[in-house]
């Protein structure tokens, strides 16, 4: 009864009525929950977003439609193989039980007892770290060294976390848990259809070349260079999902401007004295957003207590900048050329290492400033080591912190140690705006009466409104661009001076972002293979807009506003990785397809996986006994609708046409999908992927009908967290309450966007309403007292007339 099929083509036979009539005649509903990703079981919020599809696929069922309530297993990605690896080198340093090792941390964590089961939510986390809990009362994060560490602490007996050392093991140990788990909870999945992703099922391995070749033949997948992060250690970019710290951080590109060196000051001379070749040149390279401003320049900050180096980017050029920024350098291609990207910082030393203090009052040649005779190197407390390259250039006249600070320098010039006058260059006017006149920057300061350069909340709001007002409705008042609004000029000088030499792009992350193997991303200029998203195909975007806005139900103005809003800032995503899980890209084999790209429209193949393989890794055929061979592209065209295969094609992959048939009819019937659930932190990536491809791929009849996101589960109110023990996963819950109580609480927990709630005191008292209801039922059953006969008097009519509201209520209720 779970497992249901379209009608067969033997009984509606193929072309005796549309796709539509078919639906009509035979009602149907189709739900999906996001596949979950194979580094561990369930945890009650998954069972939370299953228990949306269980409950409106059971609805469906009740009310005669078919209903189709599938599950497969995500392994495509990098955090099973990187845990596979860390515990061979674990195996490697203290043998197979790792006997070898003793420390006081594994000993509190086998005290801490049965610890939760990892989550997809996991994915998120810093797979490195667990957290477990001490004491009743003290949480402590145990900060766990090695990957074994962490298995213990999932459960698993010593004796076998070994075998986890080969990636592969995974995906036989996870799948079988999470069916049984959702077994125990009740869901009534139809296991036929379940396979694992990646190459691990050849069936599941085809249908993802059949996507991304289309994809390329549509030219919705295209090859360019971009800013990409990147982990250096692992090779390859660092994608949201493979990040442990850092989601949504993205490159942030700057102007960087070579400001030559004419004089040192006398401390840095002595450190550099004899380590630069004679006739080279040295650049202090600030990092800016503000290329047009550069006119402006008076002096250039260091932070004096910040760290820096002196950096050989060719014979006789060298750039002062922190070593964070010459890291990010090094994979850009702009300024040190390698033949291969570095893997280890310490393949990149600096020639000299200087204190900022050092430099100060360095005399440097500032490109386009109209101080021609150069600028002095200044001190600078706010300036940033984590930010641009740690040097940064000043102009006070539309900068509020450049302007505070030089106000300040001028003031103490004794005390910090320079001379007055460099702190008094002349400030030009640079642009004209209607709000504060031409020199922005100390008309806000005064005006918001800032004092000091540590003014740091009120000079940050400053800064925004100088920047809003120039930007949109500044005017130049200087140089080539003279008479030209902000907002064309901008480009303009940039590549002035990039052309002339004086300046290069350099770009970095938006903020701290880690990888899962513990590395410090950068941004890389790489040449890769993207979906392209957004902007570089406004028509695709435009078409997923409009069936957002007009089309799809998506429950609740929270996610419909969530998938317009990423709609709007979605761009290209790299689909290609080197390192990982996953299926290999058709045309370009030393790559492997990224684990959000090669599950966007899986829903599809569940429609026919039962047909084609007959356990999660297609390594027992199917109902039809096709070979993993013979899927060629053409024959998911023909599945799914796309177009008919010619006599040659038939012939080649060797599949009879009845067959054909029957594949396609189970896609024409189940397809368009009626509902995907999923957790609302996936509409900027994985939703809005699905709707993208599906859009792409499918004739409008097969697009997706609802997403349904839902919150974070709670639990007894509070955010599920394993460092406070606040935390249950899916099998606990079961055997804590019964499948009945749980799925009766989280049908209690809530149905919006906002965080739902699951309550221990709700289930357990909805353990006791059901057993006072079976007593009670008992009781009745077993009445002999009881009048018996026909159910023909006015009470039976009552009692019937209200059973029958109830219904109508309860059906009302389930539409909603
Ligand atoms: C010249 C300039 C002129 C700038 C101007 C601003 C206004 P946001 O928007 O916050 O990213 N900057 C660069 N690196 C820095 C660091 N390590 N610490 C502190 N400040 C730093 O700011 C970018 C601007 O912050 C950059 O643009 C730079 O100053 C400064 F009228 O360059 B600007």
């Amino acid at each position: 009864m779970f497992n249901a099929t379209a009608p067969s083509t033997s009984e509606m036979p193929t072309g005796s009525m549309s796709a539509a009539e078919l639906r009509k005649k035979h009602p149907k509903y189709f739900g999906t929950f996001a596949y979950p990703y194979m580094n561990g079981t369930l945890h009650a919020g998954h069972s939370f977003t299953v228990s949306k599809v269980e409950f409106t696929a059971g609805f469906a069922r009740m009310q005669g439609k078919r209903a189709l309530f599938p599950l497969g297993f995500h392994c495509t990605g990098m955090p099973i193989k990187a845990c596979a690896d860390k515990l061979r080198d674990d195996v490697a340093k203290f043998g197979q039980n790792f006997e070898g090792y003793e420390d006081e941390d594994l000993a509190s964590v086998t005290q801490t007892g049965q610890p939760p089961a990892p989550t997809q939510a996991q994915i998120k986390d810093d797979v490195t770290k667990f957290t477990s809990k001490k004491g009743k009362s003290a949480a402590k994060t145990v900060k766990m060294k090695y990957q074994f560490q962490i298995m213990l602490a999932l459960g698993i007996p010593r004796e076998e976390i070994h075998k986890f050392s080969d990636a592969r093991y995974w995906l036989q140990y996870f799948p079988p848990q999470t069916i049984e788990d959702l077994k125990n909870f009740g869901a009534r999945i139809d296991w036929r259809r379940s396979m694992t992703t990646t190459d691990a099922n050849p069936y599941y391995d085809a249908f993802v070349r059949w996507q991304m070749n289309r994809l390329k033949d549509l030219e919705k997948i295209k090859y360019g260079e971009r800013y990409t992060i990147f982990s250096p250690k692992d090779g390859q970019p660092c994608m949201d999902h493979d990040r442990a710290e850092g989601e949504g951080v993205a490159p942030q590109d700057y102007t960087a401007l070579k400001l030559k060196v004419k004089e040192w000051a006398p401390k840095a001379a002595e450190k550099i004295e004899g380590k630069i070749p004679e006739g080279a040149n040295v650049f202090f390279v600030p990092a800016t957003l503000r290329p047009e401003t550069m006119y402006g320049q008076t002096c250039c900050f260091v932070g004096p207590k910040i760290n820096y180096g002196v950096f050989r980017i060719s014979e006789n050029e060298y750039y002062v900048v922190t070593k964070r920024a010459a890291w990010n350098m090094a994979f850009q291609g702009r300024s040190f050329q390698f033949k291969e990207f570095l893997r280890d910082a310490t393949e990149l030393p600096a020639v000299v290492e200087l204190v900022g203090s050092d430099v100060v009052g360095t005399l440097v040649n500032a490109p386009l400033s109209i101080h021609k005779e150069g600028v002095r190197i200044l001190p600078m407390e706010s300036v940033l080591p984590s930010k641009g390259t740690g040097v940064v250039t000043s102009v006070p006249s539309d900068s509020p912190d450049d302007y505070a600070t030089v106000l300040d320098l001028a003031k103490k010039a004794e005390y910090y140690g320079i001379k007055k006058e460099w702190a008094e260059l002349e400030i030009p006017p640079i642009i004209e705006t209607p709000s504060y006149g031409n020199i922005t920057a100390k008309f806000l300061v005064e005006k918001m009466k800032i004092n000091s350069p540590k003014d740091a909340k009120q000079l940050a709001e400053a800064k925004d409104l100088a920047y809003k007002e120039g930007y949109y409705k500044g005017t130049m008042l200087i140089g080539d661009f003279r008479g030209q609004k902000v907002e064309d000029a901008k480009t303009r000088v940039k590549k002035q001076l990039i052309d002339n030499g004086e300046a290069f792009e350099y770009a970095e992350p938006n903020g701290h972002v880690v990888s899962r193997s513990g590395d410090e991303c950068v941004t890389a200029y790489l040449g890769q293979w993207f979906l392209n998203y957004g902007d570089g195909d406004p028509e695709w975007r435009d078409a997923v807009v409009d069936y957002v806005k007009n089309d799809m139900e998506t429950y609740s103005s929270e996610t419909q506003n969530g998938f317009e809003k990423n709609l709007e800032w979605l761009n290209r995503w790299a689909c290609a990785r080197t390192y990982g899980l996953g299926s290999k890209l058709p045309w370009d084999r030393k790559f492997l397809v990224e684990s959000l790209s090669d599950s966007t429209v899986y829903m599809a193949y569940y429609t026919i996986s039962y047909l084609l393989h007959s356990d999660i890794f297609g390594s027992k055929p199917g109902v039809l006994s096709i070979k993993p061979d013979q899927m060629l592209d053409e024959v998911w065209d023909y599945v799914f609708c796309r177009r008919e295969l010619s006599e040659e094609l038939m012939k080649s992959c060797g599949i009879s046409k009845a067959d054909l048939e029957i594949m396609r009819r189970e896609f024409e019937y189940w397809y368009p999908l009626d509902m995907n659930s999923s957790g609302k932190d996936l509409i900027p990536n994985h939703l809005t992927f699905f709707l993208y491809v599906h859009i792409a791929l499918f004739p409008k009849e097969y697009w997706p009908q609802s997403v349904r996101a839902n919150g974070h589960l709670l639990l007894n109110g509070d955010k599920m967290s394993k460092s406070t023990g606040n935390f249950l996963t899916l099998r606990d819950a079961v055997e804590k309450y019964g499948a009945d109580a749980c799925r009766i609480a989280l049908a209690d927990a809530g149905d919006g966007v906002e965080d739902a709630n699951f309550e221990e005191a709700v289930a357990n008292q909805i353990i006791l309403r059901m057993f006072t209801l079976k007593e009670w039922c008992e009781e009745v059953i077993n009445d002999d007292k009881l009048r018996t006969g026909p159910a023909d008097e006015l009470w039976d009519q009552l009692f019937d007339n209200e059973i029958n509201s109830l219904v109508h209520e309860a059906r009302q209720h389930y539409e909603a």
